[in-house]
């Protein structure tokens, strides 16, 4: 039997925010965009004092700031929280090096052969974060990566869930079908309208009623997954498919300078990434949303992978060029793809 765990931060941002200005501490702080909430952003994150008005990741700051207008609102830093993320996956591979890193705070740990108690692991890394960075985080340790993402939820903040298969029943089953990694919005409606709301409900069909209604190996997925089985291994090195960046205007817009300024600043942070992480890339996609939230993409495939911002930037004027700008401009984004070590 394998051991798991799942680490997840408690409220990553705004803890970060709180632990270096003490004064904000117990505060409802909200973090996202600039800092400014009568300006256009969403919510990255938000302090638990500041959710219980009812604030969440992705929500427009304009809202958050109509529901709870004495938060302290703070700019994103993303350079200083990720320097924060980097110390703490240190943190967890001092433990083990099989650790799969899969977002800013959060990541996956096979602990199956280390010689002592998962509780006993658990508590050691909670406290070294602790001790090392003042900041909280949730654990899960489960037979698989996906019962340990779902215990590490369970109990938040600083929490900690130890679950076993036989668990799976008591604690799983009741849990509404969202919370099963690789169920999103969509397939929620669609399950719904089956009469499946929650894991125990979805264990309940059969594989053949589920392939009536979604592809078959999705169907297999979610058979599988609801009954808590995944075999799936800790991976310790991804190659990314992908690079890319976008942004929103303040105002949307339709003055071709800015469009290309925005453009071509993106594509040179994507490239300055590709180059900081020794890839290059073969195909550039941009992405155009007009006011009206009607969203258009482009690619343009090269002859040859390149990390040059000259000939990628060219390609992303290109495919822009392919883009007819009759409305106004909400957001524009540059992806490149068909990575390639070199
Ligand atoms: P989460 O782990 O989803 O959230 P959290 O750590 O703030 O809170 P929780 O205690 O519930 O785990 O995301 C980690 C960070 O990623 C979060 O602090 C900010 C960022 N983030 C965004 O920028 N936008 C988003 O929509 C989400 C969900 C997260
Ligand atoms: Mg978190």
């Amino acid at each position: 039997m394998r051991r798991i765990l799942h680490l997840d931060m408690d409220a990553f941002f705004a803890a970060i925010e709180q632990m270096r200005h003490p004064e904000l501490v117990g505060k409802p702080i909200i973090i996202g965009g600039d800092g400014d909430p009568t300006k256009r952003g969403v919510v990255s994150t938000a302090s638990y004092e500041a959710r219980k008005f009812g604030i969440h990741s992705a929500m427009p700051l304009r809202r958050a700031y109509r529901l709870c207008p004495e938060a302290v609102f703070l700019p994103v830093d993303y350079d200083e929280y990720l320097k924060v993320s980097e110390k703490i996956k240190g943190i967890l591979r001092s433990f083990t090096s099989l650790v799969e890193d899969i977002g800013i705070d959060e990541a996956f740990l096979d602990i199956t052969d280390l010689n002592i108690s998962s509780e006993e692991i658990a508590m050691e890394i909670k406290k070294k974060i602790k001790d090392e960075l003042n900041l909280t985080c949730s654990i899960g340790i489960a037979p698989n990566k996906l019962l340990a993402k779902i215990a590490s939820d369970i109990k938040k903040p600083d929490g900690l869930s130890i679950i076993s298969e036989k668990d799976i029943e008591r604690l799983i089953w009741p849990l509404p079908v969202r919370k099963l990694w690789g169920v999103g919005p969509k397939t929620e409606v669609q399950l719904k309208n089956m009469g499946i709301s929650i894991i125990g409900e979805l264990a309940s069909i059969s594989l053949g009623r589920l392939i009536e209604y979604f592809g078959k190996s999705y169907s297999n997925y979610l058979y599988e997954a609801s009954r808590g089985i995944d075999e799936s291994p800790v991976i310790t090195h991804w190659e990314p498919k992908s690079m890319s960046r976008e942004t929103t205007f303040q105002r949307d817009t339709d003055d071709w300078n800015t469009i290309a300024k925005n453009l071509a600043e993106l594509t040179r942070e994507v490239v300055d990434n590709m180059k900081g992480s020794g890839y290059k890339g073969k195909t550039v996609t941009i992405k155009i949303r007009f006011s009206n939230f009607e969203t258009h993409t482009r690619a343009k495939t090269l002859d040859d992978f390149t990390n040059s911002i000259d000939i990628l930037r060219k390609a992303a004027f290109e495919a822009l060029g392919r883009i007819e700008l009759k409305k106004k401009v909400r957001l524009i984004g540059v992806r490149i793809g068909r990575l390639a070590r070199g």
